[in-house]
């Protein structure tokens, strides 16, 4: 069965719990449980994992080779930083969707800039929580014409 990997970077545990005026109320459990709803319609198995640490996110990466078909990957600030994280994605050569809750592009300049997009096939951003189903969507579209 197609496997997807849900990545989520720093900070993103704090979800619903605090700025609800840029990132909504709903929490990182409640994403995760409509990724699970939505993954058993698409037919498709789900790991969904967040973790604060730059490194950790590149292990996480590391070990999807062979594990999973695709990732998506709200990588938080390290989007805008991590040289590591665009190179851990190219070298584990699975494709990957770029999301993120809000529009980073009517957001700060310095969050206009992304490593992530640079080895992406798309990007979905701006549509809060159902981000997630739209790139869940998309994932599973890619997959079935690239087969
Ligand atoms: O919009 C997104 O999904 C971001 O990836 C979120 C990152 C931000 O640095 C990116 O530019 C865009 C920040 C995540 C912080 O999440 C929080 C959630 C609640 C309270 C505080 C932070």
């Amino acid at each position: 069965m197609t496997s997807i990997l849900i990545l989520n970077g720093p900070n993103l545990n704090l979800l619903g719990t605090r700025q609800p005026q840029v990132y909504g109320t709903t929490t990182l459990a409640d994403i995760e449980t409509m990724c699970r709803v939505r993954a058993k319609a698409l037919s498709v198995d789900l790991a969904f994992d967040q973790t604060n640490s730059e490194g950790a996110l590149i292990d996480t990466i590391h070990a999807a080779r062979g594990a999973h078909d695709g990732i998506i990957l709200n990588a938080g600030a390290y989007t805008h930083t991590s040289i590591a994280l665009m190179d851990a994605l190219t070298s584990v050569e699975l494709p990957v969707i770029e999301l993120h809750l809000s529009n980073i592009h009517a957001r700060e300049t310095f969050r206009h800039q992304s490593y992530i997009s640079k080895v992406a096939v798309g990007v979905i951003c701006g549509f809060g929580a159902q981000g997630y189903e739209l790139a869940l969507d998309a994932m599973v579209g890619h997959l079935e014409r690239a087969a």
